[in-house]
């Protein structure tokens, strides 16, 4: 079926673009083909005086180039060529003699951007799914279709880099306020306006665009001595957030930077050179694979056979703490939800209650929401001392303090206030969800969710049956924390559950490490240039001390020996030393800003940092030991598939995206391999490196994760 439609309305051609059988509009080879040729006709076509050009799709306009086709693509020429056609499909449209106008609702991204960008004008819907960027560097390749080219040229070079060098996707009121799009109007009349600017494009008028950014925008992105400054920090930037390990920044930027200083006709041609270079390279396949995972998982229920979810309009909070509150504010920014929260002083709901609002403050201040939408959301937050209002609650999420005891008690006093069908969610990070259910009258409606701090930012959700949950009560769960933004990841009722298990061995080893005279910095700066966020005692500060300590005394009286806790950490925690939300750990925080490390601190461990390891040595036990564990408890079926394993060590704290996750690392550097440098490991530091069977047995059987 064809995807591109028109019809002339008094000298307006109205092009309606939608992909059959598909839930979005992508550019593939067979819409580049119909562009082409409708584009040929609508030239000769002298009735037709100007172009409106729209999507036929509900909440789409073009969410880019097919991603599965350049996945396909074997060498960087046949990429490059992509890329090239991709350009003069596009530059068709710039050069078609007629204005074209794009009405733009829904997500408006990369290919499809780079299409709009070549219309004369843009009217954007003001909807909050009208989302517009050039995300191609997520992917790990650059906007090949000329969106280097055009978007410096509308907007600056500056404001273009930090979009394109990011990946970033705003919604359309920033895209408006950076000149991306000329007008911003409420979905109902996109249409009609779009209509509009056609006919008066017809007419002759034609649209005249102050670029913003005032004198500074002009000493800057104006002449090209400003431009190499641009050029240069944005290097500098690219160096420090990417550590080299991601081609496509600096390509992007070259290719930006040689459009500007060279010219259109150069800059597309190292764009498509660059474009063809990216697209072949394993880091882009680890991104796109990852993409392509996450998609997948948004329609995964969370168990197989489990039944649509419950419709949660109203959630009950008990435990008005840093978690409850976190909580109780990305739900109703994000779900909208009614949320009562329940605390056992009032001063402390009302503590919660101001924690939640700062999350729509950020919000409102971020212009992420509107002040009309900020005083409906801060109206849906309430709170009390008793359960009241909890009985016309779907869902209940605990976050009170990490004991059985207490836990169990809640879950009798909740019970006794919500619904039959309601359903209770524990968010603990290390009590087995079966072992808080036995206290239910419905252990069928008990779960875990296991939200990461701080919740508002952490964007992974461990959901956690118990021995008895039943299948809607999983997809409710899945369900309600995708509805917040969050990857929710299905994982087995074992202690540490995916992530603190496999974040165990690793932080133990720092320890370790530290211990043997390496530094605090020295140790960290080896784990990012490996390509971690932050190092593993940077995130130690971050998670708190007392709760790794808490978490690692769990998964040593669960598993024995080879997750003896980190030693020396026992000994800071008793020194008050809790990390970033104390003020003082491993490093010094003054107004909850990171300073340098607190030397002091390797008095307190006992230890003198005099060089230590090599970074080499340092990188491999880390590495090994968070794969080894990553192998046992994937084994173990801790978690339902490789996929869901890396997404959550991704997502969780950050495991490298480039590298693809734990599981996907490991298969590449093989089950060989891994398993003789344990037995290297184990030989020098004792069991705790000792390689797990399935390791062993993927060894001697020459198999991997992933098929
Ligand atoms: C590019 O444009 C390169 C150019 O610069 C140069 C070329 C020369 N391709 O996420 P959803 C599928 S690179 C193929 O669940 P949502 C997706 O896999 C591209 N497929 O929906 C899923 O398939 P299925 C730059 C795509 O409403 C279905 O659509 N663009 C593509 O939650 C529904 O997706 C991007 O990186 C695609 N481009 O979110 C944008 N996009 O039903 C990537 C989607 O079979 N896409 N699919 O499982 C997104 O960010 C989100 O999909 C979007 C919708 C926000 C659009």
């Amino acid at each position: 079926m064809a995807a591109l439609k028109w019809q002339v309305e008094d000298g307006i051609a109205v092009v309606t673009l939608d992909v059959a059988g598909k839930p979005v509009n992508t550019i593939s080879a067979a819409v580049k083909a119909e562009f082409r040729s409708a584009f040929e006709e609508l030239a000769k076509d002298a009735s037709v005086k100007a172009v409106a050009l729209f999507s036929g799709k509900a909440d789409n306009f073009i969410a880019g180039a097919d991603i599965e086709e350049f996945v396909a693509l074997t060498n960087a020429a046949e990429a490059e060529r992509l890329s090239a056609e991709g350009q003069e499909l596009i530059n068709s449209v710039a050069q078609l003699g007629k204005p074209i106008v794009a009405g733009i609702h829904g997500a408006c991204l990369g290919g499809g951007l780079e299409l709009a960008l070549a219309c004369t004008y843009r009217v954007a819907s003001d909807h909050p799914k009208t989302q517009i960027g050039l995300p191609e560097i997520q992917l790990g390749i650059l906007p090949g279709a000329g969106g280097c080219q055009r978007l410096p040229r509308l907007i600056g070079a500056r404001a273009a880099l930090d979009i394109i060098l990011a990946g970033k996707v705003e919604r359309s009121a920033k895209a408006f306020r950076l000149g991306i799009v000329d007008e911003l109007v409420p979905q109902a009349i996109l249409r009609d306006i779009t209509l509009e600017a056609a006919r008066r494009l017809a007419g002759g008028w034609r649209p005249r665009r102050k670029r913003p950014g005032g004198f500074k925008g002009f000493l800057l992105d104006g002449n090209p001595l400003g431009r190499r400054i641009v050029y240069h920090f944005a290097a500098k930037s690219i160096a420090a957030k990417t550590g080299g390990n991601y081609p496509a920044p600096p390509a992007a930027l070259e290719a930006v930077r040689t459009g500007l200083e060279r010219g259109m006709k150069q800059g597309f041609k190292r764009e498509a050179q660059l474009f063809g270079q990216l697209a072949v390279t394993d880091v882009s396949r680890k991104l796109v694979q990852i993409f392509f995972a996450t998609t997948e998982l948004k329609k995964d229920r969370g168990a197989p056979n489990a039944p649509p979810p419950l419709a949660v309009q109203r959630l009950g909070i008990v435990g008005s703490g840093f978690m409850g509150s976190g909580i109780a504010g990305t739900a109703v920014a994000q779900a909208g939800v009614d949320v009562r929260l329940r605390d056992t002083e009032l001063g402390r709901v009302g503590a919660g209650l101001r924690a939640a609002r700062d999350i729509l403050d950020d919000r409102l201040k971020r212009r992420r929401i509107t002040k009309y939408e900020h005083t409906r959301l801060v109206a849906l937050l309430s709170g009390s001392d008793v359960y009241s209002g909890f009985g016309r609650a779907e869902l209940v999420i605990e976050a009170v303090f990490e004991d059985l005891q207490v836990k169990q008690n809640v879950v009798h006093e909740v019970e006794a206030a919500i619904g039959p069908t309601a359903i209770f969610a524990s968010n603990t990070s290390t009590i087995p969800i079966t072992r808080i259910a036995e206290a239910a009258k419905r252990p069928e409606r008990v779960i875990g969710m296991h939200f990461f701090s701080p919740v508002a930012r952490m964007p992974l959700l461990e959901v956690i049956p118990g021995a008895k949950t039943d299948l809607e009560t999983i997809s409710t769960a899945v369900a309600f924390g995708r509805r917040l933004g969050k990857t929710a990841i299905v994982v087995k009722d074992s202690p540490g559950f995916w992530v603190n298990r496999i974040l165990a061995p690793y932080m133990n080893e720092a320890a370790h490490l530290l211990r043997e005279g390496a530094s605090i910095d020295g140790i960290d700066e080896v784990m990012t240039a490996f390509g971690f966020p932050v190092g593993p005692i940077t995130l130690l500060d971050e998670v708190g001390l007392d709760v790794a300590q808490k978490a690692s005394g769990v998964l040593f009286a669960a598993f024995g020996e080879r997750l003896t806790p980190a030693p020396g950490l026992a000994e800071l925690v008793k020194a008050g030393r809790m990390g970033r939300k104390a003020g003082k750990g491993f490093y010094r925080y003054v107004d909850g800003k990171k300073k340098g490390v607190d030397h002091s601190v390797y008095a307190a461990m006992g230890v003198h940092p005099n060089g230590g390891p090599r970074a080499a040595e340092i990188v491999v036990r880390l590495v090994s030991a968070m794969l080894n564990e990553a192998a046992r408890a994937m084994g173990e079926g801790v978690v339902r598939s490789p996929r869901d394993g890396d997404l959550a060590a991704i997502y969780g704290f950050g495991f490298p995206p480039f590298r693809g996750g734990p599981l996907r690392h490991a298969d590449d550097l093989g089950a060989a391999r891994l398993v003789a440098d344990l037995e290297r490991l184990a030989g020098r530091f004792g069991a705790r490196f000792a390689p797990c069977e399935v390791l062993r047995e993927q060894a001697n059987r020459r198999t991997k994760f992933y098929a």
